[in-house]
């Protein structure tokens, strides 16, 4: 079967929730520290190396930006947090803006939150877990850049993210990711298809 995602299209860059598409249908957003893997992850689910901007310079997506898969479903793809360097007034737009999203959005069907299988589970990380919590949001996690790891310390590194996550009372599915060897791209895309109710045949 064709990858149903292959068909995103770029929809919209927002500054302000004026911005965002009208309500309707479902969303999928992708979050995550800056530089985690975000666009990149989006790029290689929908085979699409062109659709979300990546880049090695960190804070580099300060928009949201919203693409459509068809009128009724849309994938989002959110800025960056967690990044040290940035001006503390850019700080609080990027917490204005998601707060904007994630608080007031009921056609968010789950959030993928993305994080660097070397340096799982930050502060910023735990913080967006339990604000999907609360809001009752499902969440699933991306280990991404496994290509970094050797298999042994890559499935290591699963385990003990599973365990404090279990331990720390949250419930979310976790699993590992490659953007640049595609590793995991089916598992999310079975994830992504369980959230917009996709019947994949
Ligand atoms: N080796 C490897 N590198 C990756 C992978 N995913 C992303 N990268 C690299 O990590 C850097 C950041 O990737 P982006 O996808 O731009 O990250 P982002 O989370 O969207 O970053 P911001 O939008 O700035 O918050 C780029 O240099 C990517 O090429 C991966 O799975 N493996
Ligand atoms: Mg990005």
């Amino acid at each position: 079967m064709k990858n149903y995602y292959q068909r995103a299209r770029f929809l919209i860059s927002a500054s302000q929730s004026s911005q965002f598409p009208n309500e309707g249908g479902l969303e999928v957003a992708f979050a995550g520290r800056s530089n985690a893997g975000k666009s990149s992850a989006l790029n290689t689910l929908c085979e699409n190396k062109n659709l979300a901007r990546t880049s090695k310079t960190p804070g580099r997506t300060q928009l949201i930006n919203f693409f459509s898969l068809d009128d009724q479903r849309r994938l989002v793809d959110l800025p960056g947090y967690g990044y040290a360097k940035v001006p503390e007034a850019m700080r609080l737009e990027w917490q204005r803006l998601m707060e904007d999203y994630l608080g007031n959005r009921p056609v968010l069907a789950g959030l993928v939150i993305i994080m660097d299988i070397r340096h799982p589970l930050k502060d910023y990380d735990l913080q967006m877990l339990e604000w999907c919590q609360h809001f009752g949001t499902p969440t699933h996690i991306l280990l991404t850049k496994a290509d970094k790891l050797k298999k042994g310390p890559a499935a290591q590194s699963l385990q003990k993210v599973r365990n404090v996550l279990k331990k720390e009372g949250f419930d979310t599915s976790v699993q590992m990711f490659s953007a640049l060897n595609k590793t995991g791209t089916e598992e999310l895309q079975n994830k992504l298809n369980d959230w917009f109710d996709i019947d994949a045949e």
